[in-house]
């Protein structure tokens, strides 16, 4: 299989997971602020010119973070990284959707792409203003929901990944994050497979 991802973007959840489940593939490097992402090459392989991109052994392509990773935990049982039981698989998809449509999707974007939210330079302090309270409200929501274990289910599962890639934006802006949510992003750091994927990605780990 191909992954392509970007350092340190939402893609290092999916890289996360792939190491996890120790599955052997190829990482392609997209270098967004070059834009790779709008290649012909890249858009006749996902026309949404968004990483992460899942190349299957099949040869085709997978996009949209909640996708890569459900396909992950069905194609790969053995690993559990669902629940299992409808219930429980429904509240991993629930947390897993909304860190990557709300806290990601509506909150960090504001942060890291004013420019596309704001026509204007006079509105972009106002733009990332949003950003943060939206990004903050989405910690609140999820601190609450967090298992007394520290992850978001009892056991590790695809929420975490995502959640994990969140926190991690926030620890790199200096956006507090709030007890529960710190004891995940935490938890997650003590993972070896989350230690090895960041410095594979080329952060330091002190
Ligand atoms: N909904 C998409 C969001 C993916 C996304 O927005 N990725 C960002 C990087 S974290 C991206 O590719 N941005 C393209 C750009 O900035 O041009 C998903 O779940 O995969």
């Amino acid at each position: 299989m191909k992954l392509y991802l970007t350092p340190g973007s939402c893609s290092t959840g999916i890289h996360i997971l792939m190491e996890e489940l120790d599955l052997v593939f190829e990482a392609h490097l997209v270098n967004l602020l070059n834009g790779d992402q709008n290649t012909p090459e890249y858009l006749a392989m996902n026309p949404k010119a968004t990483i992460p991109t899942l190349v299957r052994n099949d040869g085709t392509a997978l996009t949209e973070f909640p996708a890569i990773a459900y396909w992950l935990a069905r194609s790969y049982p053995k690993a559990r990284l669902l629940p299992g039981d409808p219930d429980g698989d429904a509240r991993v998809i629930e947390l897993m959707d909304y860190v990557v449509g709300t806290i990601h999707g509506l909150g960090f974007t504001r942060i890291f792409t004013t420019d596309k939210f704001a026509l204007h330079e006079a509105d972009f302090d106002a733009v990332k203003a949003q950003g943060m309270d939206i990004v903050t409200r989405g910690f609140a929501v999820v601190n609450d929901s967090l298992s007394p274990q520290g992850y978001v289910m009892d056991t590790f599962s695809i929420a975490d990944a995502a959640l994990f890639y969140v926190e991690f934006w926030a620890d790199k802006t200096g956006i507090s994050l709030p007890e529960m949510c710190l004891k995940h992003y935490l938890l997650m750091l003590q993972r070896p497979v989350v230690r090895r994927v960041l410095m594979e990605e080329g952060y330091r780990l002190d």
